[in-house]
């Protein structure tokens, strides 16, 4: 009986290690609004989790470059995060209260303001 027990807590670690080890890395790319260093600095920060292996974004292109672990997070997520913390996305919208509180430099929704 209890080798019994100790083989199935070996098979669980060995299963949960094997899914660790398997996890998949996904490569892909989305718009995000912005306009300055400081917008890339808070959208690559935003990205700054351990889901995430790979941050990047182009101030003149808008797109964020991102590498991140598939079966531990969505690209919708992590659209939201960016959203949360004032930057529009494809699929989301940051908060206008969220927005309005950047810095003037950032506020990308004011056409005049892109540099
Ligand atoms: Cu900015």
């Amino acid at each position: 009986m209890k080798t019994s027990i100790i083989t199935t807590i070996a098979f669980t670690v060995l299963f949960s290690l094997s899914l660790i080890a398997g996890d998949t890395v996904k490569e892909t790319e989305f718009k995000v609004s912005g306009n300055c260093g400081m917008c890339k600095t808070r959208i690559e920060k935003a990205m700054k989790i351990p889901e995430v292996k790979f941050a990047k974004w182009d101030k003149k292109s808008k797109m964020l470059k991102i590498a991140y672990t598939e079966n531990a997070i969505t690209a919708d997520s992590l659209q939201k995060r960016l959203a949360s913390v004032g930057h529009d996305t494809e699929k989301f919208k940051a908060e206008t209260s969220v927005y309005e509180n950047l810095p003037g430099c950032c506020l990308y929704r004011d056409g005049d303001n892109t540099h």
